[in-house]
């Protein structure tokens, strides 16, 4: 089992494609009135312009799908909830027939998981009868399906005016998930006062904690907002492959045999991968795999690997019995792991330039990303960092 570092790459380019599109499809149905702010919010959460592909096709009367090929979130947009009550009754049995279609189905790709009602800040003074009416009655027959509502409070500024909103809206004690103000661009008043956006991290986090575990990967990949959220995912991966592979009763690996951690490894790095939702090319996974393996071109044998990848954690790297233990393959994992987040932080904050990568340059930046997690020394400034 040796390797030549472009195999690795090509194997990598591989598990991240078949990840993707293998993720399971996030279903959210949006209501609120027109213009309160849907299609901004939407735009706005989400790495893709959704809202802006048109008018989606129907899938009942009052109900439109948007949907993107590739892109594993679906939007279920009701225009003209604001059209009066017959309207919003038809919407609200439409909604209702979709969820219940969607536990039938069994699929998780079809199933609602979750639904968006969106009451605008700005134009309201108080919480609207019909509207409360509406979320009393739908969250009473949704009391035995139980897809997640989230109120969000959208174009929430100024921020005191959505706070005495949010607690309104509280004090219904209707059963929904949470109230989330937000604000999703940021609203120029004049030259003087500019509404700062907020709330879209937040909306994220709850939605995070609400949906179920074969829908995480994909929030995470289609959101653009919280890269903190990312993150936090991106560590559950690591920690998984972990401790699936190296974990407890790992039977040490001789030196020789040491490409057999690769395959968890690059699996562990598709994960991160789809997480934040990158593109990801072979020149920025060739620099990772060559500086982590310290070697380019010619074919990686166990040996070598397991040399090599001991040098990036330095506290792991006695040598003893030409054996690596599960406790130091699975410090070796956590540190490429690690490393491999940062790059994509760095590349999600726009902080890393694609020339950045290459050459000599490229190659110290990519073992400093390797030794700041493997000891946390000082580096020099241009590689601190960005936090
Ligand atoms: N600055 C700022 N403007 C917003 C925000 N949300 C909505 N708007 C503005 O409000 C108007 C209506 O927003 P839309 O997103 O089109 O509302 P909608 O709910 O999709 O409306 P319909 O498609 O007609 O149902 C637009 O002019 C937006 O630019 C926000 O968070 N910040
Ligand atoms: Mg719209």
């Amino acid at each position: 089992m040796d390797y030549r570092p472009d195999e690795i790459v090509k194997q990598t380019m591989d598990a991240i494609n078949q990840k993707i599109r293998n993720m399971t499809t996030l279903n959210i149905i949006v209501v609120g009135k027109s213009g309160v702010g849907k299609s901004t919010l939407i735009n706005s959460v989400f790495r893709e312009n959704l809202a802006e592909t048109g008018i989606g096709r129907p899938v009942t009367q009052s109900i439109r799908r948007i949907s993107k090929a590739g892109f594993p979130l679906a939007i279920y947009d009701t225009p003209g909830f604001e059209l009066g009550k017959n309207q919003q009754e038809s919407v609200k049995q439409e909604v209702m027939k979709l969820i219940k279609e969607g536990l039938a189905g069994k699929d998780v790709n079809k199933a609602i998981h979750c639904i968006w009602y969106c009451i605008n800040v700005g134009s309201n003074r108080t919480f609207d009868s019909s509207e409360l009416a509406w979320l009393r009655s739908f969250t009473e027959e949704n009391r035995a399906t139980r897809v997640p509502v989230f109120i969000v409070l959208t174009q929430g500024c100024p921020k005191r005016k959505a706070e005495e909103m949010c607690r309104l809206v509280e004090a219904e004690n209707l059963d929904v998930s949470k109230v989330i103000p937000v604000l999703a661009q940021d609203m120029d008043f004049d030259d003087e006062y500019v509404a700062r956006a907020y709330g879209l991290d937040t909306l994220i986090a709850v939605m995070g904690e609400e949906l179920p575990d074969e829908l995480q990967d994909t929030l995470q990949n289609v959101q653009k907002v919280s890269l903190k959220s990312k993150k936090k995912r991106a560590q559950t991966a690591v920690a998984a492959a972990v401790t699936a592979a190296f974990g407890e009763g790992f039977a040490p690996v001789p030196f020789a045999d040491a490409a057999m951690l690769i395959p968890t490894q690059i699996t562990m790095i598709a994960t991160i991968t789809a997480i934040f939702g990158l593109d990801v090319d072979k020149s920025i996974l060739m620099g990772f795999v060559s500086s982590a393996l310290g070697t380019s071109g010619a074919t990686v044998v166990g040996r070598s690997i397991a040399t090599n990848l001991l040098k990036l954690v330095p506290g792991a790297g006695t040598v003893t019995g030409g054996v690596i233990s599960g406790a130091t393959a699975g410090l070796v994992t956590t540190a490429l792991g690690e490393a491999y987040i940062k790059l994509m932080e760095q590349m999600f904050l726009g902080t890393l330039r694609a020339e950045d990568l290459q050459g000599e340059a490229g190659k110290r930046r990519f073992l400093a990303l390797f030794q700041k997690q493997a000891d946390k020394k000082e580096l020099p400034d241009h590689f601190q960092e960005i936090e």
